[in-house]
């Protein structure tokens, strides 16, 4: 008998890619571990007698002549399977995203990083061209959206997208997929949220509100990364790390931030993780609580330092620059000759102020347009410094109406801030 089996707190991507590999393999037969996710169980309690899955006791081990691993690279995770680790000549195929810590080792693996193990059989689904019914496409997009936040996290890909508008055309089901997903935090999850709000640590760095919550979990649970998001929601925090210790020496690491406060990607990377700006998680392993917290508070430090200046990112400011000389409508003709969201004015280098196209209109409208810049110069303007951080200057742009922040050091025009500059800042891209 071929079996497909996963790991124990069986999750949608694990059923998923257990169901999955029932249509791939014609034959094999889904063995359900003993434990499963509350949502999964609440879901099989209406669809298990549609799925060719057995529960876990059924099974006679002796029987089994192939077995497929999904969504798990470890016996230990397996719901007793042990005895056939050491059985020579089984077949074994491996399906699955999780790339450390493997000790299945597989006659046929199908390892790779997405995120989810259901995105690499739906694409072996479409090569082969096998029907799926639209109830599985919905149980599909469940493990799409159970492992991947609903491709929120940094761990998906346009694999897994792609997957998820492949099985939206098959029938995919998203009012019961967000029934089931609705009910993915359980008790376990609450009583980990409530620690965080009683014992949390809350400090300020550079006007930045930032959080740590510091706490032994049950191993194997799963949503952390959400707790530690809807944590810093909760709490209107700029950046909150969660260091959960999961085992007698092996802590995860997840961080959060808005994108606007610290590098959470710096933080998680010096501790061997990986991540973004914004989002990023690391597994440390041999270090107790206390010491962690230390570490990532003094990380957070180091990242605060890293900041980027706005005197990285500016750009020349020549192009925006006029002479208080000119006349508006000669002002104006430059502007619209080289398409700017406005003009710095300068004498010299002196920074004098700002001329929009709002003034340009408002001269036109009073047949002024032959008359000095001067008399129309903005002078209560938003500026930047070339030592503020990116970061301070983002917030300046929001009250800025012009769409850009003239760079001014000692009354002396240094350099401009664009959107385009923020932009590229924001989405981390080199120009
Ligand atoms: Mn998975």
């Amino acid at each position: 008998m071929q079996i497909v089996t996963s790991h124990t707190n069986t999750d949608f991507d694990a059923l998923a890619s257990m169901v999955a590999c029932t249509c791939l393999y014609p034959g094999a037969v889904g063995i359900l571990p003993s434990h499963i996710m509350p949502n999964v169980k609440a879901f099989l309690a209406i669809h298990q007698d549609l799925l060719r899955i057995r529960p876990r006791k059924e099974l006679d081990l002796e029987k089994v002549s192939a077995l497929i691993v999904v969504d798990a690279n470890n016996w230990n995770r397996l719901d007793r399977m042990e005895a056939l680790s050491t059985r020579k000549t089984l077949d074994i195929i491996c399906w699955d995203h999780h790339m450390e810590g493997v000790t299945i080792e597989g006659t046929r693996e199908y390892r790779e990083e997405v995120g989810a193990t259901i995105t690499l059989l739906l694409e072996e689904i479409v090569r082969q061209d096998t029907p799926i019914t639209p109830m599985q496409a919905t149980l599909f997009l469940l493990g799409i959206y159970d492992d991947t936040g609903c491709l929120t996290f940094s761990s998906a890909t346009h694999r897994d997208a792609r997957m998820t508008a492949f099985l939206l055309e098959n029938g995919a089901d998203l009012n019961i997929v967000t029934a089931y997903l609705a009910d993915t935090i359980d008790d376990s999850h609450s009583r980990v949220f409530s620690q965080m709000l009683a014992t949390a640590r809350i400090f300020e760095m550079e006007g930045l509100k930032i959080g740590i919550c510091a706490q032994p979990v049950e191993s194997g649970l799963t949503m952390l990364a959400s707790l530690v998001s809807k944590y810093r929601e909760f709490k209107g925090m700029d950046a909150v790390f969660g260091i959960f210790l999961t085992d007698q020496n092996k802590s995860m690491v997840i961080g959060r931030a808005n994108p606007r406060s610290i590098d959470v990607g710096l933080v998680v990377r010096a501790l061997g993780g990986g991540g973004h700006p914004a989002a990023g998680s690391a597994v440390v392993k041999g270090s107790d609580l206390e010491t962690m917290v230390n570490r990532v508070v003094q990380l957070i430090h180091d990242a605060g330092q890293k900041e980027t200046l706005v005197r990285e990112i500016m750009s020349d400011p020549a192009r925006f620059v006029v002479d208080p000389s000119l006349t508006m409508g000669e002002a104006r003709k430059i502007m619209a000759q080289e398409k700017l969201p406005a003009l710095l004015v300068c004498d010299k280098e002196r920074f004098l102020g700002s001329l929009s196209g709002e003034t340009f209109a408002k001269a036109e409208r009073s047949g002024r347009l032959d008359t000095s810049v001067k008399g129309y110069i903005k002078s209560r303007i938003s500026v930047a410094a070339p030592e503020d951080t990116a970061r301070k200057a983002l917030e300046r742009m929001n009250r800025s109406d012009d769409g850009l922040l003239p760079v001014v050091e000692q009354d002396l025009l240094t350099g401009v801030l664009t959107r385009g500059n923020l932009i590229l800042h924001i989405y981390d891209i080199q120009s």
